[in-house]
């Protein structure tokens, strides 16, 4: 089943929920996985999902990226950037950063669409809006023929959305959350209207599913005790919700639905279908037309229309367990030794040993220890010199820093721009910017052995402050 998620990952965490459950769900061969997009302003929203995707080994997922103004800049409420985003972006391996190193959402779309079979795209729409409107209106180009909604008549199956307030839990009539552009959160210029278009426009060939049914089912809690430190999907969890906490599954629940296929796999019946469809307002309130239109439907929550609200719990319960074991399943192909990570080591000539991150983890903690250790080829050992002067342990993105405060330690941290990370090779020492101190092994004067601690300390031409690159 060739899926396309569309996400604005970085506002709430069930957006890393959705991508990590579906990388496992393609594991296990039941989705193929061919594009994400990002569609909000925040430029590091999708290297926080190449993040995600380099841990379950799929660097070659295409990605793409709403280029506009729109979620930028907080305005207010300041939750414009999740508490994860930074997180996973400047302390996991990924190769893609920002929004800059990948095209346009709508290019990816079309070029997606215009290679896939007639009506097979199944889109998870649980974000914005931006990417799709701006689908629908867009042009003829390298890719098809066709303007946007004829490519998407002829390319996409279905779309399941999270947007909207349905009945019997919620009601019509209301502004929600991807659907308004997060009102009242920032500044929803660029955004707004957006959703009136999308679901105003879809051509009516493209199944219609609406979800409201993630509030109080919450996933992701189990990673905190399943998964590792290795595991950025834990990672953002915890960032974003604290240890042993899960968060409202609302883009969960959709992607499982869109992957699996039925209303009956997310615990819910579909209501409304052949009876209509859904409209949205220009300030994203949605709305129910009777004009028996086919195509649209919405979730109910098994025991909603009967007020069961045991039934409900039950469902709510079983969902969240369905989610949370494919979270805690491991990487089928999992990138822990990530391919081409490029860098040198840095030999002391006098002991023959090389620096070295004291850490088996490719995302060590900041003030992690650097020391030295019989050259082994690891990515322990694997720097980079860059024209900041910065001298980058290459696999973690983390930067060689001296910690005057602690004794001259010398340790990673993630880069910072301070004086303290920046280095300068003179002759064969390597002198720390902030303090003149050389880089030194510590206390090896007459040869010393592996995991002899590294630190600073005054320059004074001795052999355990000379140093290689090779
Ligand atoms: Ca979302
Ligand atoms: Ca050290």
């Amino acid at each position: 089943m060739p899926l396309i998620i569309d996400t604005d990952a970085s506002f709430d965490v069930d957006d890393v929920v959705a991508i990590c459950l579906a990388h496992a769900l393609m594991d296990r061969g039941e989705v193929d996985i061919k594009a994400i997009v990002h569609d909000a302003g925040i430029p590091e929203g999708i290297g926080a999902v190449s993040v995600l995707n380099s841990f379950y080994g799929r660097d070659d997922i295409p990605l793409g990226a709403y280029k506009g103004s729109f979620g930028r800049e907080p305005n207010g409420g300041g939750w414009v950037r999740g508490a994860y985003v930074d997180d996973l972006v400047n302390n996991w391996y990924s190769p893609v950063k920002d929004s800059s190193q990948v095209p346009d959402a709508v290019e990816v779309y079309r070029k997606v669409l215009s290679e896939a079979a007639d009506r097979s795209i199944v889109i998870s729409a649980i974000g914005f809006v931006t990417n799709i409107a701006d689908l629908l209106r867009s042009g003829p180009d390298q890719y098809s023929d066709l303007n946007g909604v004829d490519l998407v008549g002829a390319k996409v199956k279905s779309i399941v959305w999270q947007g909207g307030w349905y009945p019997p839990i919620h009601g019509f009539g209301h502004e929600t959350y991807n659907w308004d552009c997060g009102r009242g959160y920032y500044n929803t210029d660029g955004c707004d209207g957006e959703s009136e278009y999308a679901i105003n426009n879809m051509p009516s060939s493209v199944d219609m599913v609406y979800s409201d049914i993630g509030d109080e089912l919450y996933t992701g809690s189990s990673l905190s005790w399943c998964a590792g430190d290795e595991n950025p999907c834990r990672a953002a969890l915890i960032d974003q919700q604290g240890f042993g906490n899960g968060r409202c599954s609302w883009d969960g629940v959709v992607t499982l639905r869109a992957i699996r296929g039925t209303a009956d796999s997310v615990g819910a019946s579909e209501a409304g279908r052949g009876d209509g469809r859904a409209t949205v307002s220009y300030w994203g309130a949605n709305d129910w037309v009777d004009d028996g239109s086919s195509g649209h439907s919405w979730l109910v929550l098994n025991g909603a229309w009967d007020n069961d609200y045991n039934t409900m719990e039950d469902t709510r319960r079983n969902i969240e367990g369905i989610i949370d074991d494919l979270l805690c399943n491991e990487p089928s192909a999992s990138t822990e030794s990530p391919p081409n990570v490029e860098g040198q080591t840095l030999v002391n000539p006098g002991t023959g040993l090389c620096l070295h991150v004291h850490s088996n983890s490719n995302h060590p903690n900041d003030y992690t220890n650097v020391d030295v250790l019989h050259c082994d080829g690891s990515v322990n050992q694997l720097w980079q010199m860059n024209s900041n002067q910065q001298i980058i342990h290459a696999v973690s993105g983390k930067c060689l820093d001296a910690d005057a405060n602690n004794g001259d330690e010398v340790v990673v941290y993630a880069c910072s721009g301070a004086e303290w990370q920046s280095w300068e090779l003179k002759g064969d020492t390597i002198v720390n910017a902030h303090t003149g101190f050389c880089l030194d092994v510590w206390e090896c004067v007459d040869g010393c052995s592996d995991g002899t601690d590294v630190k600073t300390a005054q320059c004074w031409g001795g052999p355990n402050q000379n140093w290689v690159f090779s």
